[in-house]
């Protein structure tokens, strides 16, 4: 890898920990979040927004954007804290998180600048997303359609209509992406729902996968680098993650999913993140 790739990753790494440190920030003003899979999804969306995107933030219309759905609407936390390092509003804004005027609530809010779809209700983005990429199709246009689900999420069939829609269309300019956590609301998936073989169920269903380390920078970037991974097919990232990354005491447990974050659980939550350098 070449010094100036490195020098790509280190700032990469560094607006990830600047975006779990305002995860934490946007919850703290709100008094709650869901903190779990807003913290899994940081690095995946660091690089999406600061590496692969093609994105106007002071043009938020643009019509040859690419288009990001966050499916996984309770991770809004994430998505409303990249959109503002990104540039679309503030930093500041996210002292207000849950606040009346902000339009940053617990779920995406398509009024607000950045955000392309309202979600929330889960198991909808990817439908959504099969239109986006097949509208680029149909106007000519060459912008890239990027979904980011959760695993407990693809436990809605609508997904799968999705996914068997996608691939029968052909869609090399849609990508799924799974923040493969292991851990939904309640219990670790594999408890309630099992998905596994999960690669194997994506493949079955027509589309071109790759799984990765959803926390290394460098394979996050290889795999966005590589997109598509076949021609005419969709493509999938499987991103193994960790529910509450960052965080000692929020990994790896639903009772992170959502939770309190008091001003001593925030000061002990940014003191293990430390400070980006
Ligand atoms: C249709 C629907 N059913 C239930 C919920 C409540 N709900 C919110 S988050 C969640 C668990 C999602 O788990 P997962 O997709 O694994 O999310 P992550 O671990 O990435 O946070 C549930 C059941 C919802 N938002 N929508």
């Amino acid at each position: 890898m070449s010094s100036n790739s490195e020098a790509i990753l280190t700032q990469l790494r560094s607006e990830a920990l600047r975006l779990r440190r305002n995860i934490w920030r946007a919850f703290h003003a709100a008094g709650s979040g869901h903190v779990g899979g807003s913290s899994s999804a940081a690095d995946l969306l660091a690089a999406l927004y600061f590496h692969y995107l093609k994105q106007r933030p002071e043009q938020p219309e643009w019509p040859d954007r690419d288009r990001f759905v966050l499916s996984k609407g309770h991770a809004n936390g994430a998505l409303a804290a990249v959109l503002a390092q990104a540039g679309y509003f503030p930093e500041s804004l996210l002292d207000d998180f849950y606040g009346y005027e902000t339009l940053m609530g617990m779920h995406p809010d398509i009024k607000l600048a950045g955000v392309e779809m309202s979600t929330g209700g889960l198991g909808h983005g990817l439908s959504v997303g099969v239109g986006m990429a097949l509208g680029a199709r149909m106007q000519k246009r060459g912008f890239r359609t990027i979904v980011m689900l959760g695993d407990g999420e693809l436990q809605e069939g609508s997904n799968w209509e999705a996914a068997m829609a996608a691939a029968h269309l052909g869609l090399s300019n849609l990508t799924a992406i799974v923040d493969f956590n292991k851990v939904q609301q309640s219990n670790h998936v594999q408890e309630l729902l099992g998905l596994e073989p999960l690669a194997d169920k994506w493949r079955a269903f027509g589309w071109s996968v790759r799984e990765l380390d959803g926390h290394d920078m460098a394979d996050i970037v290889a795999a966005l680098d590589a997109l598509p991974y076949a021609p005419e097919m969709p493509s999938l990232m499987l991103a193994h993650t960790v529910k509450g990354k960052g965080v000692s005491f929020a990994e790896d447990t639903y009772l992170w999913h959502q939770n309190m974050v008091d001003d001593e659980t925030y000061q002990k939550a940014l003191a293990e993140l430390g400070e980006p350098a």
